[in-house]
């Protein structure tokens, strides 16, 4: 385990052994059981490669209205409640006694990527977002506050947890692309991300 700051990142490498990594997609499963994967549409029309759903009061939402967050599913069921290990990584990297209202969860099949972004659906962004790395390696890339300008990247593995709070909160970030069938983790292959987001 080590620990790595990047353009305001902390970037646990190694954070979670293979056992809580295993422990952590059996509680993944009955989420992606009660609300589904799907592929969410951006407001200028394209459909995201990243296919996704969420846990918690709020899921991450998309399509040709914009970028929000919603109290459903978009098959209309509540969201699924987050699972007590997810929530007690945030408490154990964050030591903050507010809980992540939404956990998204992304899922790169071969060719998935997500393009830089900044995360500022939220209403306070004192409050980090979390990011837990499973399955396939990804090529993640950090760039400034503002777009534009020199970046640079890192592999993300299995078990790696990245904090993106303080200064880190609005640095662009995203995925260029996985190295798809890197891991064992999951059986048919491709990269689970988990984000923990304070909405309200
Ligand atoms: O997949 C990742 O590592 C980053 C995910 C991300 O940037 C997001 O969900 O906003």
């Amino acid at each position: 385990m080590s620990k790595l700051r990047f353009r305001g990142f902390e970037i646990h490498k190694g954070y979670l052994d293979l056992k809580a990594q295993q422990g952590l997609i059996d509680e993944l499963r009955p989420i992606l059981k009660a609300a589904p994967l799907f592929s969410p549409t951006v407001p200028g029309g394209g459909q995201m490669s990243v296919r996704m759903t969420s846990s918690g009061q709020f899921g991450w939402y998309s399509d040709a209205a914009g970028y929000r967050y919603t109290d459903t599913h978009p098959k209309g069921q509540a969201w699924p409640a987050i699972p007590d290990q997810v929530l007690s990584i945030w408490r154990q990297l964050t030591g903050l006694e507010r809980q992540p209202e939404c956990c998204l969860l992304n899922y790169y099949g071969e060719g998935a990527k997500m393009g830089l972004h900044q995360d500022k659906d939220e209403a306070d962004f004192s409050f980090p977002v979390v990011s837990i790395s499973l399955g396939d390696d990804g090529l993640f890339r950090m760039g400034g506050q503002t777009r534009g300008g020199k970046t640079e990247t890192i592999w993300l593995n299995s078990g790696d947890v990245v904090v993106m709070g303080g200064e880190g909160r609005l640095t662009y970030h995203g995925v260029d692309r996985i190295r798809y069938k890197s891991s064992r983790l999951l059986p048919k292959g491709g990269r689970i991300n988990l984000t923990l987001r304070v909405v309200t």
